[in-house]
This record gives C-alpha cells, structure tokens and sequence, in this order.
C-alpha cells in the first residue's frame, strides 16, 4: 500500500512539473551577424534568405541574420577568429584557411577526394562530418552545417589546361593552405597563396596568371572579366562551413539553439540546390563573355590524380592518420 502510494505521488508530481513547463518555446531577440567572402547573388544568398523564412516561423520573427558580403567584416580566417573570441555571431567559411586552427579540416583539401557531390554530401553530413564538427567545438566553433563550396575549376590568362603539364610556370593563386601549395606546386606551377578577397585585382593587374574555384565563384566574384581560359579540372571538392561562435551559442535558449541548427540544415538544401542549377547557367554566362573553355579527357585527368598521390602521403600526418584513414574507409565502403 505504502509502496502505491509513493508511485502514485511519484506520478503526479512528474504530471504537474509537466504542466508547469511553459507550453510556448523560448525566443529572444537575436541580431546575427553571418559574414562571406563571396557576393550575395552566389547561391549562399539563397541559402541564408531560406535560413532567415525558417528561423522567421520557429522564432515568431525574433531571430535576424544581416548577412555581410564580399567580406566586409575581413576574409574566411579573420572572420573565424572574431567567432572565437566572441565578437561575431556567424560565418560562411572555407574549410581550407582555417586548417592552421583545426589541422584535421585539411582532409577535404587532399585532391581529387571526392569523385562527386554525392560522396561529398554523404561525408559530409554523417558521421565522418559529426566527427570533425567536435574538433571544431573543441576550438570554439559550433559548426551548424556543411553548405557547399562545389568542385573547383581553374581559371588563368595564359593557355587551356588539357593535362598537368600545362601548368608549368604558371602563377596560380592557391587559399592559404598548404595542401594546395602542394598540390599546384607539384604540377609545375608557381602557387602563390593569398586571401580570397585579393584574387580580383591580382588577376586584373596580372600578378597572378590563374586562381581555382568552382563555376559560380568564377562567375558572381567576376574572375570572367579579368581570365581567358577555363578548364574543368575538378581537383578538389571543398565544403562551406556554416559556423557560430560557441561563447555566443553557450548564452542562447536550447529553443534557439535547436532553431539555429534545424534552420542552417533547411538553408543548406536550398543553397545545394541553387548551386547545382546555377553551375550550368554560371558557365555559359563565363563562355558568353569570351572566355575558352574545355574539358579534361578521362585519361589526362586520371594522370592527373595519379601525379597527385604524393601529396596524400606528405600530408597525411599533420591531417591526422586517423582522419584520413577514416574517410578513405568510408569513400571505399560506398564505392563498393
Ligand atoms: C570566400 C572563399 C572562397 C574560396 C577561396 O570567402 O578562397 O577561393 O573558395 O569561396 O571561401
């Protein structure tokens, strides 16, 4: 009896806590500053708009992004910093600079990883992407989702690229990131690594002869006006990480913390989306400005990757042996 009744207290007492819980979902006002290298016509301003629709509805309007673009608060590493420290809410970054925090992201710069968006995605966004998402939690960055950069293509004013050695001598500019020093440098060429937001005027006033990003980089940052060639050399697949300050994350309700993460993911499918058809639409727009472009053949990319094994084993250990193992047994596993 005695026994019964303390079950049947136990009950009610866990009922009433229920019903004392607030019934609506917890929202501050929350200006969010999200910050990018690119322009706001790249497929991220879609993206971000979708973000911004879905956390309007979950925050009754209380959650804001003012996105900041062709980055005008600083490029991918600085801006990554100001995550750390607390001073900026958010960023859309390249992977590949902020290897010097997280050596472990370097993974995605090994060339020719990934053989196609899908293996990408998937990689990403299991548990190979949960993985490092710790590392970066680790160093104050709570990274919301993976959003797409895209395979990269390489632009120069000098001739078309149809195998490796074509690049000998040419001065192409690499992110900072030595994985792609390697890379290019190891093909013959001259790689020189700046910040993204120096590329344009460097091309124009012919410091560099070249620079690698996928279609609608080229496009919406206007490399077109000042390159001749363009040549689908798919090297690399790098991601965009959709970041948040940690110290800012740690002093928001779990309601928006929730919100923030379910938002970045329904904002990711939509920037992958506008990215794969304006891929198409990004390159015709590059040949309409007179730009020649072309193809590898099946064979020359194959040497190509071939030529590029030794930057595997050069780097495999500051990435981490573990990290590139891991990803390796999973690309293998789905190529099965
Ligand atoms: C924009 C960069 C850019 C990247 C690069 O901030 O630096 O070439 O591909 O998209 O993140």
């Amino acid at each position: 009896m005695r026994k019964y009744i303390t079950t049947a207290t136990a009950a009610i007492l866990a009922a009433s806590t229920l019903l004392a819980a607030p019934a609506y979902a917890e929202f501050s006002n929350r200006n969010m500053r999200v910050s990018n290298g690119i322009n706001a016509d790249h497929p991220v301003g879609a993206g971000i708009k979708a973000m911004q629709t879905c956390l309007d509805e979950k925050s009754g309007g209380k959650m804001k992004i003012t996105a900041f673009w062709g980055g005008a608060l600083g490029g991918d590493l600085q801006a990554t910093q100001a995550l750390r420290s607390g001073v900026q809410e958010g960023v859309v970054s390249s992977s590949s600079p902020l290897v010097g925090i997280v050596p472990a992201l370097g993974v995605f710069d090994l060339p020719f990883l990934f053989a196609n968006q899908e293996e990408a995605y998937k990689v990403m966004d299991g548990e190979f992407g949960d993985f490092l998402n710790k590392k970066l939690l680790d160093v104050g960055l709570v990274n919301l989702a993976y959003w797409e950069n895209g395979f990269r293509n390489l632009s120069n004013s000098k001739r078309p690229v149809t195998k490796w050695e074509d690049l000998e001598g040419m001065k192409v500019r690499v992110m900072q990131n030595n994985i792609f020093l390697d890379t290019f440098d190891n093909f013959g060429a001259n790689a020189t690594p700046m910040a993204f937001g120096e590329v344009f005027s460097a091309l124009e006033t012919k410091a560099i002869d070249a620079q690698e990003n996928p279609y609608v980089t080229i496009d919406t940052s206007k490399f077109y006006e000042v390159q001749s060639y363009v040549s689908e050399t798919r090297h690399a697949y790098t991601p965009f990480l959709f970041m948040f300050s940690k110290a800012i994350f740690d002093t928001y309700s779990p309601d928006e913390q929730k919100a923030l993460k379910d938002c970045a993911v329904v904002g990711r499918d939509v920037e992958r989306k506008v990215i794969t058809e304006l891929n198409k639409t990004s390159l015709q727009k590059i040949e309409a400005a007179g730009v020649k472009f072309n193809t590898l053949s099946p064979e020359e990319h194959k040497k190509m990757l071939e030529k590029s094994q030794v930057v595997y084993e050069k780097h495999k250990k500051e990435i981490g042996a573990d990290v590139v193992d891991r990803v390796q047994a999973i690309l293998a596993d789905m190529r099965k």
